[in-house]
């Protein structure tokens, strides 16, 4: 007996074959991307309403970066950083003036970013601040989200990512987060070097701290002379409707990391910015990666950077943001499926009023991805929307139509 199953069928039964179960995606096969649309091996056009967890904030295959790519990546690609190469300094020029620090060490991905932020912090804590070899500690938030090396999931709370990955890495205290009392109290501890913080939580459910907080926390690690370590790898380059989520209260950490959208997604380009004074603790020798300052990744880099500036893209994220919150809001007044809608910027969440371990959220992604609407649920019942940063006021409409669409057609 013969049966024809459709393209997609046959690529998402090759990966389930033949490549570790680590992911559960959503059953879509992704074939091409321009600006907030992707297309599927049938043909079938999307909104993209994740943009690769925020990695795609400048649209699906930008020209302006793809052209920086294209150039760079038919010129040099890797000298490693045995040799200096001549994309590197200009990189590290315009990115540390568009954040304004003194220095930036050139990662790959975010969670390597976080690795070095992290020994960073200790090495200071050792080197400056004057703690004991081997006893800094850093505070870290509960349902936090830095990545999955070992050390970082660690100090997850997170079952899912941690469990059975022991032995942990030790240093780590843990708080409740947007609770400055717990702060506050963590911070008498002599030992601790850093405090470790997403601005929002991101997988966690797009939790946005109370106004005042992040200023706060801010001031009391400056007293106890304690790093205030951000990490806006998901956060940052203008998701938020500004530069850095930090902005948004005045906070400019001691230590900034940066990943996903520093190169619009084309490549994996992850930063640690910081002023002399901390990163010089680092030395010839004491930390580094093969690909790390590449000139692809310089060049690919400097190019999204740009796009960000010149395309305005934060105020575009703010006031996208806003409408997109005002229509949901409206959704969930008489709609009984939605218990809340939000988020700061394009980094929004709704969480469905069902239980975490229901598959409600899920059959509602199913139902919005057969309307055209590509998102993903998280923790079960919470549904992220996240869509490219170059959306128009015309296309988020048509997407708030959608969503209310789908929304209507499962209650009926
Ligand atoms: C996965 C979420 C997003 C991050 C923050 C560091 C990293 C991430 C704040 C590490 C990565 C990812 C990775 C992805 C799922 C994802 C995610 F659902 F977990 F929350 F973005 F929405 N700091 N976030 O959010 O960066 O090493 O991956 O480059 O499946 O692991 P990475």
């Amino acid at each position: 007996m013969t049966q024809t199953i459709s393209k997609s069928q046959a690529l998402m039964a090759l990966e389930d074959k033949h490549g570790a179960h680590n992911y559960h995606p959503l059953p879509v096969v992704l074939a091409k991307g321009e600006g907030v649309y992707v297309w599927d091996v049938e043909g079938r056009q999307y909104y993209d309403f994740l943009s690769a967890y925020s990695a795609v904030n400048q649209g699906h295959c930008h020209p302006h970066i793809i052209r920086a790519l294209q150039e760079q990546a038919a010129t040099l690609t890797l000298t490693s950083r045995a040799f200096y190469n001549d994309q590197l300094g200009e990189y590290e020029r315009y990115i540390t003036d568009y954040f304004g620090y003194d220095k930036v060490l050139p990662m790959n991905t975010g969670a390597e970013a976080v690795e070095t932020a992290i020994k960073l912090t200790r090495k200071w804590a050792y080197e400056v601040k004057g703690i004991a070899d081997r006893q800094a500690k850093i505070i870290v938030c509960a349902n936090n989200f830095h990545g999955r090396t070992t050390t970082i999931i660690s100090f997850s709370s997170d079952p899912e990512a941690k469990d059975h990955y022991g032995p942990y890495t030790p240093g780590f205290i843990t708080i409740p987060y947007n609770d400055l009392a717990a702060l506050q109290a963590a911070l008498q501890d002599p030992q601790v070097a850093g405090f470790l913080v997403e601005p929002i939580q991101g997988e966690a459910g797009v939790f946005v701290p109370d106004d005042g907080y992040l200023r706060a926390a801010y001031e009391a690690c400056r007293q106890a002379n304690v790093l205030f370590v951000a990490d806006e790898v998901q956060t940052g380059i203008a998701r938020t409707g500004r530069l850095l989520a930090c902005d948004h209260e005045q906070v400019r950490p001691d230590i900034l990391i940066l990943g996903k959208a520093l190169s619009g997604g084309v490549y994996p380009v992850s930063a640690v910015l910081a002023d002399d004074a901390i990163m010089q603790v680092i030395r010839p020798g004491q930390h580094g990666s093969t690909f790390g300052g590449n000139p692809l990744a310089a060049r690919v880099a400097i190019a999204a950077l740009e796009v960000v500036k010149n395309e305005n893209l934060a105020e575009r994220a703010a006031r996208l943001g806003e409408r997109f919150r005002q229509r949901m809001q409206q959704l969930a007044a008489n709609q009984p499926l939605i218990k809340t809608v939000r988020g700061m910027g394009l980094l929004n969440a709704i969480e469905i009023n069902d239980s975490p371990d229901s598959d409600t959220a899920w059959n509602i992604c199913l139902a919005l991805k057969d309307k055209g609407l590509l998102a993903k649920p998280t923790h079960g019942n919470i549904i992220r929307f996240a869509p490219p940063l170059v959306m128009t006021e015309e296309q988020l409409d048509e997407c708030c139509d959608i969503i209310e669409k789908t929304f209507a057609a499962l209650e009926g």
